[in-house]
């Protein structure tokens, strides 16, 4: 396969590049951070998403040397906000983790290094993890998440809903955020919504919340489904309604224009 042989150069020379969505929290909808998305420049092919790399890039094992540099370039920007939003409080940035840097045994030290390097704290940053990769983990797998956690590091349970949900499970899990897939968000698009999806994004929050976990929810395409989910009671809403994933220079201007 062409995108995948050219995986490794594509790296070396910084074909790469970062596109970032903020984070809203519903209490008051100021910006409060950003997951980081990440792109390829392709010389030929033009702006590749993820869905189009990531797989080859974990079936080569490159997705570990570019996960630490996604990492890495997220937590330098993320240093940069927070130097500009200071007064505005606490700016946190969140990572997506494909399951083999898990099993990667840098993991840990890479993430403190990186930290350490750039000055920011563990609980400005979250590591987003994806509840298939999580199921039916067995505790090596689950150990370096949980010094993350310790730490300080913030671990959010991704795409919550779309795999093979087990509430009992996230009990186990070293996760402290849970990220409702954009399926449940989508049944919120008319007002009034479904009532049986109410129920279950209300029974969800409140579960999540007696667990001690927080509630962000995808894919708010409008301002009737945020309305809705800050009445579930979800905390931080993420979608094309508050922005689209951009440049750091569009969160400058979002941030500052709510700041
Ligand atoms: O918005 P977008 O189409 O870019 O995201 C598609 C998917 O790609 C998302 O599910 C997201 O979790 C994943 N993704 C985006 N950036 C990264 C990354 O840096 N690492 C990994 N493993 N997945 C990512
Ligand atoms: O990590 P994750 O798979 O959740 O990445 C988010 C994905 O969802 C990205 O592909 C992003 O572009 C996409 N996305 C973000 N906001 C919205 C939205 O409001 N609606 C839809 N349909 N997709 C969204
Ligand atoms: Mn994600
Ligand atoms: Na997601």
């Amino acid at each position: 396969h062409g995108l995948t042989t050219a995986l490794p150069a594509a790296l070396d020379r910084g074909e790469f590049f970062i596109e970032y969505q903020p984070l809203v929290y519903l209490g008051d909808g100021s910006v409060r951070g950003a997951e980081a998305l990440v792109r390829w420049l392709h010389p030929q092919h033009g702006v590749l998403g993820p869905d189009r790399f990531i797989p080859l890039a974990e079936h080569t094992g490159l997705i570990v040397p570019l996960g630490r540099w996604v990492l890495e370039e997220s937590v330098r920007q993320a240093r940069v906000w927070q130097d500009r939003y200071e007064e505005a409080g606490p700016f946190r940035i969140n990572v997506n983790l494909s399951p083999m840097q898990l099993t990667h045994p840098g993991l840990v030290a890479d993430t403190v290094d990186i930290l350490e390097r750039f000055g920011l704290e563990p609980d400005a940053l979250c590591l987003e993890v994806t509840e298939s990769a999580l199921i039916g983990a067995d505790d090596d797998l689950l150990k370096p998440l949980r010094r993350l956690s310790e730490m300080g590091v913030d671990i959010a349970l991704d795409d919550f809903g779309t795999g093979y949900s087990n509430l009992a499970n996230l009990r186990r899990l070293p996760v402290n955020v849970l990220k409702l897939d954009r399926s449940f968000t989508q049944g919120m698009q008319q007002y009034p919504a479904d009532p049986v999806d109410l129920k279950i994004v209300e029974g969800i929050v409140s579960l999540a919340h007696s667990l001690g976990l927080s509630v962000t929810v995808e894919g708010v395409e409008t301002g009737a489904q945020a309305e809705q989910l800050k009445h579930l009671g979800c905390d931080t809403a993420q979608g094309w309604y508050y922005a689209r994933p951009g440049p750091p220079d569009r969160l400058h201007e979002l941030a500052l224009a709510d700041a």
